[in-house]
């Protein structure tokens, strides 16, 4: 367990993150991913592993039906394994999204040369994470990957401690931990 001794004044923001297929197929890549998120400050909320059934890439996807990329993004979403993220931060959908770096590959290897795609990404469509672009589209897509999870409850009673710094790491599970008083 590693103590984390962070305590911030403004409220945290969640925002959704998913490491696709193309990375999770490799497990160094998909740990040095979840690396960089501990190292980039953000706070794990939850995290899940998962597969998508076709259905599931379509309808996350909706928005991008008709697209000249649509039916090859859907199958790629749908082909392996992928991970899912509750982050928390301050800020928390600019700075995961400025960690990932541009939709394009190519583009990012040039603009952003640190960031993930850049370091990762194989192609356009295979460009190893996703991010909410806004607070809004965090609230759908975490309802969409983790109907189990309360945001409004969380922020209400979680928030304010997680903020405070009273949390911890769990290597087991992968996600910070409220710290428990003995
Ligand atoms: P981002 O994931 O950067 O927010 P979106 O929402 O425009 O980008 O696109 C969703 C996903 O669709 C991208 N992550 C990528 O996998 C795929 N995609 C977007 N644009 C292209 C493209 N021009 N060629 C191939 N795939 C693309």
């Amino acid at each position: 367990m590693i103590l984390t001794a962070r305590s911030l004044s403004k409220v945290l923001q969640l925002t959704l993150a998913v490491i696709k297929p193309d990375a999770v197929a490799h497990p160094v890549m998909l740990e040095a991913l979840h690396q960089r998120i501990l190292e980039d400050n953000f706070t794990i909320v939850r995290c899940k592993d998962l597969v998508w059934r076709r259905q599931d890439s379509e309808r996350f996807y909706a928005e991008h039906s008709g697209r000249f990329f649509y039916q090859r993004l859907v199958e790629f979403m749908s082909s392996g394994p992928m991970r899912a993220y509750i982050l928390a931060r301050e800020d928390a959908v600019r700075h995961w999204r400025e960690l990932m770096g541009p939709t394009k590959v190519f583009r990012a290897r040039f603009t952003s040369p640190a960031s993930i795609r850049a370091q990762f990404g194989l192609t356009d469509t295979r460009n190893t994470t996703h991010g909410s672009d806004s607070v809004e589209s965090a609230q759908r897509e975490i309802r969409f990957f983790f109907p189990e999870f309360h945001e409004e409850e969380w922020m209400e009673k979680e928030e304010p401690l997680f903020r405070s710094g009273q949390i911890q790491y769990d290597d087991q599970k992968r996600i910070h931990t409220l710290l428990t008083r003995s």
